[in-house]
């Protein structure tokens, strides 16, 4: 009879994604193949890469092993991925890479690593013991011995045997959710606003649309295309569009918008007129406006909003331009940008460049995804950003939009979360240096 896994089809594809598009054979189950130690690894001896699943009330715990068990004893450090899960919950799994010592003895399977975690299996008893360092580390909500429901041993196929790799992808994995779990977390300075928005500027097909779809496909955790996108000559967007983002977890809106709006020509009396700037940022302009390419917004159209609420104003201004085309802009595109970043300092707003289309998402970031590397920020794309608009090189953020993809890829999420990150905090350096009337509320600019 075929043994078949105790994992559900969600949890093993849950497993398999982890190491990129890896295929798990089972090769013991405890509740089938007994509960011998030497059954065990004898069954799961000269199999390649491994991954140990321990299936608890409530968690699913395991280890997955790029080194055969056959090698095993020795001291000498493994490649492993130390990993958990709630059963029946989010797809949200912890998982760490560890350099970790495994060992077998007459009754326990060991792994140690260096850091001082470890994760012991006694198979005779169906007993996990875990310490209290990974506990913590993998969120856990464990005793530090648990009885066991069942263990299972699975053969690895289609992993790049390559340490290295494995180690960043599973460290984008953690970092991902670490800036997912920051942004929801996030509040404008001191609360002095309920909501930040940040406007997205720039010419026409340089991906402002997308980048509020990506935002969206990442925090829904599925690719979103509520914005329609597309390539014309003239701006595919053609009402002002104020976007609230909802947390896929919880449901709830979370504190930023997103303002699309159209796109900037060098055409006469074409895309956005540059003189609207002025009235959105002040907050003035309603979701849903339909832009006039031929006619300024006039003040007056707005009149029963004689003072929009402080909330309504934008907070980071961010230019939105294409990195394949970013060398090439006109004279004209330039000075309407150069307009646009006046009016912002003006209002005192901050601003950032957005850089889109980036080709090479995993050469962008250094290995702990928190600075941009010496080959990102030496592009001319990044220089000519730096010196057309002077925008500090830390505010030129880089991002592959949600295009053509089919799955979400966690590096193009981190730099999508990156780019949001750095805009807050954009908002929040204007919002600190904003004058404040006597009663701690934003004075008026
Ligand atoms: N490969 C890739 N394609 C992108 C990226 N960003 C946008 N696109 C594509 O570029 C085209 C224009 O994208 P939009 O998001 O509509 O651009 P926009 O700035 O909103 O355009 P307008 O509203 O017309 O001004 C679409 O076909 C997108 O799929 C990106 O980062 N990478
Ligand atoms: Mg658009």
């Amino acid at each position: 009879m075929e043994v078949t896994t105790r994992l559900t089809w969600i949890e093993e594809k849950i497993l398999e994604n982890l190491l990129g598009k890896a295929s798990l054979t089972l090769l013991y189950k405890s509740s089938v193949h007994g509960s011998s130690i030497f059954r065990m690894t004898k069954t799961c001896s000269h199999q390649g890469a491994t991954m140990t699943v321990v299936h608890l009330n409530e968690e699913v715990v395991g280890v997955f092993m790029l080194e055969c068990f056959s090698s095993l004893p020795s001291e000498k450090p493994r490649t492993c991925v130390w990993f958990s899960f709630e059963r029946n919950n989010s797809p949200g799994i912890s998982a760490l890479f560890l350099d970790t010592v495994v060992t077998v003895s007459n009754e326990q399977l060991k792994f140690l690593s260096p850091y001082g975690l470890s994760l012991t299996l006694d198979p005779s008893k169906c007993k996990l013991h875990l310490n209290n360092a990974v506990i913590k580390i993998l969120d856990l909500n464990v005793k530090n011995i648990s009885q066991y429901l069942e263990c299972e041993i699975f053969r690895v196929d289609g992993i790049k045997n390559d340490p290295g790799f494995i180690k960043r992808l599973v460290t984008a994995k953690q970092h991902r959710r670490k800036l997912v779990s920051a942004l929801r977390a996030y509040r404008p300075y001191e609360d002095l606003v309920s909501e930040a928005r940040i406007l997205l500027v720039g010419p026409v097909g340089s991906g402002k649309s997308s980048f509020f779809n990506s935002v969206k496909s990442v925090f829904q955790g599925h690719l979103a295309r509520q914005a329609i996108v597309g390539s014309d000559e003239s701006s595919i967007t053609k009402q002002y569009r104020i976007y609230s983002i909802k947390d896929g977890k919880s449901g709830k809106t979370l504190p930023f918008m997103l303002c699309d709006s159209m796109g900037l020509s060098e055409r006469e009396e074409a895309g956005l007129c540059i003189d609207d700037i002025p009235h959105i940022l002040k907050g003035y302009v309603p979701d849903r406006y339909q832009f006039n390419p031929h006619a300024a917004i006039q003040a007056k159209r707005f009149t029963h909003v004689t003072s929009p609420p402080l909330k309504d104003r934008i907070r980071c201004v961010a230019f939105v331009l294409d990195s394949n085309s970013v060398n090439t802009l006109s004279d004209k595109m330039v000075a309407k940008l150069k307009k646009i970043q006046q009016d912002a300092v003006d209002c005192g707003i901050g601003h950032v460049a957005l850089l889109t289309n980036v080709n090479d998402c995993d050469k962008v970031l250094d290995d702990n995804f928190l600075n941009m590397t010496e080959c990102a920020t030496s592009q001319s794309q990044v220089k000519n950003v730096h010196t057309m608009l002077n925008i500090p090189i830390s505010n030129i953020l880089m991002v592959r939009n949600y295009a053509s993809e089919r799955t979400l890829e966690p590096m193009m999420d981190i730099l999508i979360l990156t780019a949001l990150r750095q805009m807050l905090r954009v908002v929040d350096d204007a919002l600190e240096d904003f004058p404040l009337e006597d009663n701690g509320t934003l004075a008026p600019l």
